[in-house]
């Protein structure tokens, strides 16, 4: 078990199609923690350093284009485990190979918009959330989730 943070991006399918809230509340409810959130209209800078892996496919040209297509709610958000937990709960990049239940199962009909990104790795969460947030000045940290209180009183 390790406590661990991870970049997430509400992309701008999800923001338009008003789903900011429902998405949210499937991570506050599991018991994770919210460091820093913040709606932002993406710059071909930051989508090109966010999607390097990807440059020279062939639904590179097309990400770019979705990303910065309308705002996006960047996040880092903080719990156990937190990095594959995150995945699991997003889904397959794919939504039709998603598990039911996930977000992308649920809000995405094609993998183009697929609603949501989760960092892959804690090296990849240390990159992307420095493309979108000052780490050092914008993590609101000094604070506990009730989940916190409850583990604090755990064994
Ligand atoms: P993920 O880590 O699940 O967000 O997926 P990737 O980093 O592999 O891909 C980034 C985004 O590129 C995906 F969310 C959707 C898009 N993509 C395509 O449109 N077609 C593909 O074949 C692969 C990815």
């Amino acid at each position: 078990m390790n406590i661990e943070r991870t970049f997430v991006a509400l992309k701008p399918d999800a923001v338009q199609r008003g789903l900011i809230g429902k998405i949210i509340t499937r991570f506050e409810e599991k018991g994770f923690k919210i460091l820093a959130m913040k709606m932002l209209e993406v710059t071909p800078e930051q989508a090109a350093a966010h999607y390097a892996e990807h440059v020279g496919k062939p639904f590179y040209d097309g990400l770019i284009q979705f990303i910065t297509s309308a705002p996006i709610v960047a996040m880092v958000v903080e719990g156990i485990d937190a990095i594959e937990e995150i995945r699991h709960i997003v889904g397959a990049t794919n939504p039709d190979k998603a598990d039911v239940g996930s977000i992308r199962a649920d809000y995405s009909p094609l993998m183009k918009c697929n609603c949501i990104h989760a960092s892959d790795s804690v090296a990849s969460a240390e990159r992307e959330m420095r493309i979108y947030f000052d780490v050092e000045k914008e993590l609101c940290t000094n604070w506990k989730t009730m989940m916190e209180v409850v583990l604090d009183g755990l064994q």
